[in-house]
């Protein structure tokens, strides 16, 4: 396993959000505005709450890099929330209690578990935390992991095929400009965008959320990725794990997913040819571009769904953790499709996830050494049979 790790601290209306990244090869070459790029990113979205009109999302390097390159130490990187300049008394760190507390769990969200489990009794302390703000530290983190991996050639893009039912039409889409563009809801079919922005506004004026499904594309990582041997080497597991630990994903599929419990084996296996050369060649790429948990050369292909945010403006039936009474859920500011952002999140979460299997197969203590052993490997496994 590779030394890469990183963790995550800060309250969605605390003073900061924090990353410490471990791990990183010395001698990248950082790029902030790439990262705060993608941080803006993550921001955009028909459908977000005013939260994004308060936050103008931006990192700060607080270690471990120097002079725009890194040094192979912990990095920490830091956003500060500037919303918590309207949240000093309700969120203060030492300070006396004050405000009121939040009792009137949310359906769907992680109020009631968190509370019963962590013996609070304002929801509050657990909402702070399990809200999707905390994929913002993510997304500057994946977003350094990106600069990793273009250094090695790969490219980790990202875009919404579904928001509300409505899908987009894939003859519609040139996958290879998928990345290149900048659209409100991150949707490379114009057509379909205009309706899922439609199906937003309506659901916006019944007080309703909206999910939907993105899909996460990785170009040119190289065959080998991951590992058959242990269950827990697998890549495509590592992925899927990844994918489902971000807020309010429900489902993910690698390539043809699901639709491969449907069709018999002779509709969903990539067959395999040989150019003149003796490079194998597929024609498909139904396996998303994992087999036997390895990356087999192909694009990788994720999908993830994502369920509607929880927080209805036309609450639902639920309970008073105070008053033991049944009540109408919580109400407060939040957003009513976030499949966009979410998106970002995936592409970014995809970036770690990549970039450590890359450490994993080749080294990671300098960055000369790492694309001098991944110019070798891909010699070796990419020449032909
Ligand atoms: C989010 C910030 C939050 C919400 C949303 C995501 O801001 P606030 O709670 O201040 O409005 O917009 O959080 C949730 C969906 C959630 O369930 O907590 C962000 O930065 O992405």
């Amino acid at each position: 396993m590779s030394n890469f790790r990183f963790l995550t601290a800060g309250e969605s209306h605390g003073q900061c959000l924090t990353a410490i990244v471990e791990g990183l090869p010395a001698g990248l070459r950082v790029n902030i505005d790439a990262i705060n790029k993608d941080l803006a990113r993550r921001q955009q979205g028909y459908g977000r709450g005013g939260r994004m009109k308060i936050e103008t999302d931006t990192a700060d390097i607080l270690s471990g890099v120097r002079f725009a390159e890194t040094m192979g130490d912990p990095i920490t990187l830091r956003i500060v929330n500037r919303d918590w300049q309207n949240w000093t008394d309700r969120m203060s760190v030492l300070g006396e209690e004050f405000g009121d507390k939040v009792t009137a769990v949310r359906p769907g969200h992680a109020d009631l578990s968190g509370v019963l489990k962590y013996d609070r009794d304002d929801a509050r302390d657990i909402l702070e935390r399990a809200s999707a703000r905390e994929t913002a530290a993510r997304v500057a983190v994946g977003a350094l992991c990106k600069e990793f991996l273009q250094a090695c050639g790969i490219e980790v893009v990202s875009h919404v095929v579904k928001i509300g039912g409505i899908a987009v039409d894939e003859h519609n889409i040139d996958r290879s400009k998928i990345g290149s563009g900048s659209s409100e809801l991150n949707c490379y079919d114009p057509v379909a965008e205009e309706a899922m922005k439609a199906k937003i506004q309506e659901a916006m004026a019944a007080g309703d959320t909206l999910g939907g499904v993105f899909e996460v594309i990785v170009r040119g990582a190289p065959l080998g990725l991951g590992s058959h041997i242990q269950w827990d080497k697998r890549l495509d597991g590592k992925l899927a794990w990844a994918l489902m630990a971000i807020q309010a994903i429900k489902g993910v599929e690698i390539g043809a997913g699901f639709q491969c419990g449907e069709l018999p084996g002779s509709q969903i296996h990539d067959e395999m040819f040989l150019d003149a050369n003796h490079n194998v060649y597929r024609k498909t790429n139904r396996a998303g571009g994992l087999e036997g948990g390895m990356t087999n050369g192909e694009e990788i292909c994720i999908k993830a769904c994502m369920k509607p945010i929880p927080t209805l403006m036309k609450p639902l039936n639920s309970v008073d953790i105070g008053t033991k009474q049944e009540v109408a859920a919580c109400k407060e500011r939040s957003d009513v499709c976030a499949v966009s952002a979410a998106s970002v999140v995936g592409e970014t979460m995809t970036a770690i996830v990549i970039t450590e299997a890359m450490l994993d197969k080749f080294g990671s203590d300098a960055m000369v050494d790492v694309l001098s052993s991944l110019t070798n490997y891909k010699q070796r496994v990419q020449g032909g049979l």
